[in-house]
């Protein structure tokens, strides 16, 4: 179910917002699920996603599995990275002029985990955060460490999607950012027991897909079963084939080298 607060992007509720709220409290069932259709159909024209290159912009690819996960309809465009006129392009659309930017109506949010926060506000159902108080807590915990950590690996490890080679040296840095997600990924799966991090697809799963491509294009050796399933299942999630696709589709990549 759509959340009818969310109608309006402004923070505090209008009138209008109150009465519709109230409308939206007295009707029937059915009638109430027609609006919410109507309204869903309308999101396509609120919700907008500015990207990067999807073979290159890991950033870009974490929310907009977010959004394909969430089923909420919503148009994208894309910004190419790295070319002569991206600078120019960014600052026109992106307040911190990086990708991704979400626009809810004419309002730009961001940031990859802000953007991913209101997704699964707009669409409850989703359930893109586990249901649990707890397990909520501990995989926003997963998602605040990707965020804001792993930088070795993110160095060297860049994310090119559709790169298979096999690297000659891994900086102990890079080692030890490997070990702790494989760690990582060891405890969720073991309490879930899967298939994703915390049971279903959700926002700590977007927010380490681009990690499972980083282990496939560096050839990054896994031998433990449980982890060589669950990239297997991160790797055939719909979102992520389309991603994969979209990446597949773009100029070759090669010709940036
Ligand atoms: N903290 C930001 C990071 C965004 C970011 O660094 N995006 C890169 C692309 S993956 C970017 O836009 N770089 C600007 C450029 O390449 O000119 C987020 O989570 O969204």
């Amino acid at each position: 179910m759509l959340s009818v607060g969310l109608l309006c992007y402004k923070s505090s509720v209008k009138p209008k917002d109150r009465l519709q709220n109230h409308i939206m409290s007295s009707l029937t069932s059915n009638l109430k699920s027609h609006i919410q259709s109507d309204i869903k159909k309308n999101l396509k024209n609120k919700l907008k996603i500015v990207i990067g290159d999807k073979n290159l912009s890991s950033w870009s690819m974490r929310p907009w599995l977010v959004l394909k996960a969430s089923g909420l309809p919503f148009r994208e465009e894309q910004i190419l990275l790295d070319r002569p006129s991206t600078k120019a392009r960014l600052a026109k659309v992106s307040p911190s002029g990086r990708v991704p930017v979400l626009y809810w109506c004419d309002v730009a949010i961001w940031d990859s985990l802000a953007i991913s926060e209101l997704i699964a506000e707009l669409a409850p159902d989703a359930e893109l955060w586990p249901g649990d108080a707890v397990d909520r807590a501990v995989a926003r915990s997963y998602v605040a460490e990707m965020h804001s950590g792993f930088s070795a690996l993110r160095d060297q490890l860049s994310m090119t999607l559709s790169l298979r080679m096999t690297i000659a040296h891994l900086s102990t840095a890079t080692i030890s950012d490997i070990h702790r997600i494989l760690h990582l990924w060891r405890e969720a799966l073991g309490k879930s027991k899967g298939p994703f991090l915390f049971g279903k697809f959700g926002i700590v799963d977007a927010f380490y897909a681009p990690v499972v491509f980083r282990f496939l294009s560096y050839g990054i050796a896994i031998k433990d079963r449980k982890i060589l399933r669950y990239m297997e299942f991160v790797q055939r999630h719909p979102a992520v084939v389309e991603w994969v696709n979209g990446a597949q589709a773009e100029k070759p990549w090669i010709e940036r080298f």
